[in-house]
């Protein structure tokens, strides 16, 4: 077994217990940390009956952070043991919550968030929204295109389970050494990580990720798996843009207006018209005319394997 998750494979009606014992766990380095919470590289002994130890991320809440972010974990960690694995799916190893801190442990995802990637991966350093160019030796048009694709694979699995995602973005999907893509980020009440960016923007209730909202949402708090097909239509343009902010220019109040009047997002550069029209489909006004994700799987797979 060693490192590679898909030899963990776990029956969906094990996934129920999978508390794990803290001990077999040693942590190594922080990934990453926000307000609310941190991520940690750690290797965990003994999973799956394995000798070798597997590589692991562990999300836990950070000392004296408050009684809200780790009910927050918990709410999350009771969401993704409701989904069976699934390769586009960032799986669920185990936890410890017997005691304090709580530990959610996940598979680890060796290059990170999409979006940081991205971000690297473009071939100019101070490359604007105009003239974004992807390095080509990091990532083909080819891999973009299928980043796209198993996203909708991952988020047919969720919206299979009537699970409405609600935070679907870029920064929320991460991607394994085999440059696999895995929603991750269960549930709104996620922690937030990125303090310094603008992708939350404050309310009331939280931080929320305004320019991913669907109008529904935005306007009359409406969500459901169509206002995630909405924000799958803005992923997808983040990926073929490497992972540029939404609505580029725009501040929030102002996109919100534009929205209000039926104003969408031009088509990237590097897409072609019958992906844009496929995005395009994921923005209509009234979610039901919105595809559901099993279309677009379907219409992904017919554009990628046109172009080969
Ligand atoms: O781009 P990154 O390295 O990928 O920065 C963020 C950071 O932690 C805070 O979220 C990374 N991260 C989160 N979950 C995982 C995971 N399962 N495997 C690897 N890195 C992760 C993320």
């Amino acid at each position: 077994p060693g490192d590679d998750p898909s030899n963990y494979y776990q029956e969906p009606d094990l996934i129920r217990d999978l508390e794990f014992p803290r001990d077999k766990l040693s942590l190594e380095r922080v990934l990453g940390r926000g307000n609310f919470g941190q991520v940690i590289k750690a290797k965990a002994q003994g999973v799956g009956g394995a000798d070798k130890p597997m590589t692991v991320a562990v999300k836990t809440t950070k000392d004296g952070s408050s009684a809200d972010a780790k009910e927050d974990l918990l709410k999350e960690l009771k969401m993704m043991k409701l989904i069976p694995p699934h390769p586009n799916v960032v799986m669920l190893i185990g936890y410890c919550t017997k005691t304090e801190p709580v530990y959610v442990i996940v598979e680890y995802c060796a290059l990170g968030n999409l979006q940081n990637f991205l971000r690297k991966c473009r071939s100019k350093r101070d490359s604007t929204y105009a003239n974004i160019q992807v390095d080509e030796r990091l990532l083909t048009p080819r891999d973009l295109a299928s980043f796209i694709w198993q996203i909708a694979r991952g988020m047919a699995h969720v919206a299979s389970l009537k699970i409405v995602h609600r935070d679907l973005a870029s920064r929320n999907v991460l991607i394994d050494k085999n440059k696999v893509c895995k929603i991750s980020d269960f549930g709104l009440s996620r922690d937030v990580y990125d303090t310094d960016n603008e992708e939350y923007e404050q309310k009331t209730q939280g931080r929320l990720p305004l320019r991913w909202m669907a109008p529904e949402s935005l306007f009359d708090h409406v969500y459901s798996v169509k206002s995630d097909v909405w924000s799958f239509g803005i992923t997808m343009w983040e990926v073929l843009t490497l992972a540029c902010t939404p609505y580029p220019g725009l501040s929030p109040p102002a996109m919100m207006e534009r929205l209000r009047n039926g104003f969408r997002m031009s088509k990237p550069v590097h897409c072609n018209d019958e992906v844009y029209d496929i995005m395009r489909k994921c923005w209509e006004d009234d979610p039901e005319d919105r595809p559901t994700f099993i279309d677009l799987v379907r219409l992904l797979e017919d554009v990628i394997t046109k172009a080969e």
